[in-house]
């Protein structure tokens, strides 16, 4: 079975971490362990920020984080970085609207994870067409890791989505954490991605596994 195989793809995406140093309050290979730990499914490597390493640093970062996962089979995502990707064989890439276009993306990874934000239904259907495997939806609540990011929407691009039947795996994203994670869930999405919610807990293992709990909540036979 293939990463891309949608079932497998979508338990993956339930408790996504996505994280870069400057997420992180301690050693991210630390944190990024204590998250494994506490339950998380998937990682996203998204180094982006005030004092973001970049070419070696960033590259040697990203390898280290890799190894972890694989240590602990957990698939490795990248963030933008399509070259970076591929240098390091990572099990798929995230791109927003701003990078280069799925279809193009799809060229050069094969059948690696491609996962693309998507704000409106229109840049849905593009996405879908140029062979994207899931959505990143948000900001579903406000939150304050991207200067930049647009006015949270709520669930409601996500219910629109499937109230038209589109079944492609989706990750909600923005503000999430494990007392309103359930509300993600059940508005039709397949898992919940947080960065500050874990990376910037007292306790990261306890913190992704407070999420897990709420994201499993209707599912405990799996617990
Ligand atoms: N969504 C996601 C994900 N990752 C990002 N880096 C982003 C939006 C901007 F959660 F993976 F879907
Ligand atoms: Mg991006």
């Amino acid at each position: 079975m293939t990463m891309r195989n949608n079932e497998r793809l979508r338990d993956l995406l339930k408790v996504y971490f996505i994280m870069g140093s400057p997420n992180c309050m301690e050693d991210p290979v630390q944190v990024l362990k204590d998250a494994i730990e506490g339950g998380i499914t998937l990682f996203q490597f998204r180094e982006k920020g005030a004092g973001a390493f970049t070419g070696d640093k960033k590259a040697v970062l990203a390898k280290e984080l890799q190894n972890i996962c694989q240590e602990y089979h957990i698939p490795f995502i990248v963030n933008d970085d399509i070259e970076l990707a591929i240098a390091l064989n990572a099990d798929g890439v995230h791109i927003g609207q701003e990078d280069e276009s799925v279809e193009e993306v799809r060229r050069k990874l094969g059948d690696k994870i491609i996962g693309v934000s998507v704000h409106s239904y229109e840049e849905a259907m593009a996405a879908l067409a140029g062979g994207a495997d899931y959505f990143g939806i948000g900001p579903i609540f406000p939150t304050a890791t991207k200067e930049d990011a647009k006015p949270s929407n709520g669930t409601k691009l996500i219910e629109e989505l499937r109230d038209h039947g589109v079944s492609i795996p989706i990750v909600g994203i923005g503000g999430i954490s494990a007392a309103n994670a359930e509300t993600v869930i059940q508005a039709g999405a397949d898992g919940v991605s947080v960065i500050t919610a874990i990376s910037h807990a007292t306790s990261v293992r306890e913190a992704a596994k407070a999420l897990r709990k709420s994201v499993f909540k209707d599912e405990k036979l799996l617990f």
